[in-house]
């Protein structure tokens, strides 16, 4: 019987948990002194959970956090020229070593920074409707999985938990948050997406969009006077951002994704006993279905950065 109540977040001595997100957590180290939580610092811990069909599914899949980890922490140094990032050590306790981060805390930028470079999902609903995403024109004639002349930024609001993110012009982005840092979160949004296929295009991946969240570092100053940019979360993981196999790509159908399909077939197969319509919770994953799908998180890893996983 599945539980409708999230797990309790493991315990880490020397450090107080602080949020739960839908697969990883989020805790402050503890000052020696004080035994206060630190207000100048973040422990982003990463867990093997996966979801599926926007369910926390019951099977974890083994090594994910430690994957989606370090493809991050890669990424960061691919991207460090564009941007700095909030990572500050990974010398982190044993029990989360290899999927946990260290990271400056930050006043977040209070908006989901989406880049889109292929078209799908609800950009392409939203296009179907208006010819347009979050108020940029489109071209006629996009299909889903079309490539758009260039990243756009299609930027939503940061809903509450169980709520759904809404659509934001980029003049409400103005005004949420500023013209200048719209300008600058924009400008950067596209520009690491951009990156982010330049490089994983000559690996056979394709990144069809992004989520990206950045934060202001009230004691570095390095845009015109005002606090530095930097940017936070994970980055480019199959976690933010659909990973496409740019062997399978074929615009006007929907595209494999790289690292849930055998998940999504078996879930949606008689096999599975499960009918995604019914609202109940999907079942637990086959081992073999979980096997392949750590295959393919470690097979993006090494494809992606050319090193071993281990
Ligand atoms: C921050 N999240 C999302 C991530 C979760 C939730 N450097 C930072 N400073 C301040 N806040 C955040 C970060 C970062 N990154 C990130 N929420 C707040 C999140 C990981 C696990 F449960």
């Amino acid at each position: 019987m599945t539980s409708v109540v999230p797990a309790l977040p493991p315990a880490l001595p020397g450090f107080a948990h602080v949020y739960s997100g839908k697969v990883r957590e989020l805790y402050a180290p503890l000052d020696p002194v004080t035994s206060r939580p630190r207000e100048d610092q973040l422990l982003l811990v990463a867990s093997d959970r996966i979801s599926a069909f926007d369910f926390i599914l019951d099977s974890e899949i083994p090594d994910k956090g430690r994957v989606l980890t370090q493809l991050s922490l890669w990424w960061f140094e691919q991207l460090a020229d564009l941007v700095p990032n909030h990572v500050l050590s990974t010398d982190v306790p044993d029990a989360v070593v290899g999927r946990a981060v260290l990271v400056k805390r930050l006043e977040m930028v209070p908006v989901e920074c989406i880049g889109r470079a292929y078209l799908t999902g609800s950009g392409l609903a939203e296009y179907r409707a208006t010819s347009s995403v979050c108020g940029v024109a489109l071209p006629p004639g996009l299909e889903d999985g079309s490539k758009l002349p260039a990243p756009i930024f299609t930027p939503t609001t940061k809903a509450p938990v169980g709520e759904h993110d809404q659509p934001m012009t980029f003049g409400e982005v103005e005004t949420a948050i500023g013209q200048d840092l719209a300008m600058r979160v924009r400008d950067l949004t596209t520009a690491i997406l951009g990156r982010g296929n330049a490089i994983a295009a000559e690996r056979g991946i394709l990144l069809a969009d992004t989520k990206v969240e950045f934060g202001l570092d009230h004691s570095s100053r390095e845009h015109d006077g005002g606090s530095a940019i930097v940017l936070a979360d994970e980055v480019l993981t199959p976690d933010s951002s659909r990973f496409w196999p740019a062997s399978q790509w074929q615009p006007g159908r929907a595209q494999s994704s790289y690292d849930k399909q055998f998940v999504r077939d078996w879930l949606t197969s008689p096999g599975s006993g499960w009918d995604r319509a019914s609202g109940e919770a999907p079942p637990a994953l086959p081992a073999d279905v979980v096997e392949r799908t750590r295959a393919k998180y470690v097979e993006a890893f090494e494809a992606l950065t050319g090193r071993r996983f281990d």
